[in-house]
């Protein structure tokens, strides 16, 4: 535990915050040019931030400004002090880019290390990583908040769930870090085999990366026999570990001496009274590479300030409760239907399209259903499926998400006289 700052008083946490921030958009005036010339066009300079107070003087930072800046334009270092760079899903084309020096890295294993600790796990305890190694943060973050906690690593990433049940078995996994729907699946799949999870050394498992309800939580703790806590993150500030659940699960704290948090309305973008719903936003006030000012991440969420019965003091915040943008996260995989729509047109299809989201024993499914023109409506059967197949392998290939694709007549889908439906989603978060 890091109890000089996870249980500082407001007023040391406020100094070290204001220090910080004044630190972090000195960095990002003079390393990153939009940043620059966005301050420069405000009046406003490095100097006039000197409080955490001020800034609701700076400009907020969007998804849209990273795709804009791809690969790397919002980078405040050069190659020579980047140690890694991930991705995540941009809203279409190209994906989200994000980079790390090795300060970073450490900050970031530091911040997963403390969140481990608040639900127990020590050196002594073995986690088995499942979530997806790679691109993706959530492999590579856990494991390296594990590995500074000292703790066994078994970097098993995600899929062959007979593997990871056996692995759950055979190498004494105290702790279980997945999505929630995958930790479900391997539940399920346990109980299909007749494998009593008493019989496990298992205790608890960290999820997160896709929204979740109290009554999973629930449902997750009777089938592992374990206690389920939440973990929250998104690749621009930093992936997991941005806010993680203590003991007393009541909300994850945030690691506010890195990622200060606010709460704006989305609609005029000022911030909200304390403990009411708005649009989550987040500075990076101890990154080196990607300084990001005021990134609103589109999660609807709520800040609980009181202290929590762990004895932390650092800020919380309640399950997200939605998004304000498009975003649909489907087997953890983030999609924008603006990403289908690109692949869609790519292959030469019409823009008319709907995607169905359903959850099937604890697996998110996807079918996307496209309108077919009229020419290729007098195709034979053979090659409507030799098409349907060829759409799916595209969205495989470039998102990464697997989808059943279903070709419909012309002109069958529901028209709108607004905003065209394109999503149904059928599960119930
Ligand atoms: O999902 C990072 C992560 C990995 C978090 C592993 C937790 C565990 P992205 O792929 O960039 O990063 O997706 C970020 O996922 O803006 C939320 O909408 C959603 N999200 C993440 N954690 C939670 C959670 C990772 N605990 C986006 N509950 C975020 C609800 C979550 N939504």
């Amino acid at each position: 535990m890091d109890q000089e700052i996870e249980c500082a008083s407001r007023e040391d946490m406020r100094k070290l915050q204001s220090e910080r921030l004044a630190k972090m958009v000195k960095n990002a005036y003079e390393h990153v040019p939009f940043y620059r010339e966005k301050l420069d066009s405000m009046g406003i300079k490095p100097e006039d931030i000197q409080s955490i107070d001020d800034i609701t003087k700076l400009p907020f930072t969007l998804k849209t400004d990273l795709r804009d800046h791809y690969p790397f334009g919002l980078f405040a270092v050069g190659k020579e002090d980047l140690a890694r760079i991930h991705a995540s899903s941009g809203t279409t084309g190209h994906p989200t880019v994000v980079g790390y020096t090795q300060h970073d890295l450490d900050v970031w294993a530091h911040c997963i290390a403390r969140g481990l600790t608040s639900i127990g796990m020590t050196k002594a305890d073995t986690v088995q990583i499942a979530y997806g190694y790679g691109l993706f943060t959530g492999g590579l973050g856990f494991h390296d908040g594990a590995g500074a906690l000292g703790m066994t690593v078994i970097p098993a990433s995600s899929g062959n769930t007979n593997r990871q049940i056996a692995m759950l078995q055979d190498y004494g996994t105290d702790l279980l870090c997945c999505t929630p729907s995958y930790a479900m699946y391997i539940g399920e799949t346990m109980k299909e085999k007749g494998i009593d999870p008493k019989s496990l050394p298992l205790r608890a498992t960290f999820c997160g990366a896709e929204p979740w309800t109290e009554e999973m939580r629930k449902e997750m703790e009777a089938l592992l026999d374990v206690r389920a806590y939440d973990v929250y993150g998104l690749s621009e500030i930093a992936g997991p570990g941005v806010a993680m659940e203590c003991y007393a699960q009541a909300g994850m704290h945030i690691a506010e001496d890195y990622f200060y948090p606010e709460v704006i309305d989305p609609d005029t973008g000022e911030p909200v009274e304390d403990g009411q719903y708005g649009e989550l936003v987040f500075t990076c006030i101890g990154k080196e590479a990607l300084p990001l000012i005021r990134y609103r991440t589109r999660d609807i969420c709520k800040l609980e300030r009181s202290k929590c019965a762990c004895g932390r003091t650092t800020v919380r915040m309640m399950k997200p409760q939605g998004r304000t943008d498009d975003m649909l996260i489907i087997r953890g995989i983030n999609v924008f239907p603006s990403q289908i729509e690109s692949v869609l047109l790519s292959l030469g299809m019409e823009p008319n399209y709907q995607m169905i989201v359903d959850r099937k024993g604890n697996l998110d499914t996807l079918e996307v259903q496209i309108e077919m023109a009229e020419e290729m409506f007098s195709d034979t059967m053979k090659n409507l499926a030799a098409a349907e197949k060829r759409i799916a392998e595209a969205l495989k290939s470039t998102l990464n998400i697997v989808a059943k694709v279903r070709l419909l007549e012309p002109k069958s889908l529901p028209r709108s006289e607004g905003k065209a439906k394109r999503v149904i989603d059928n599960r119930k978060l």
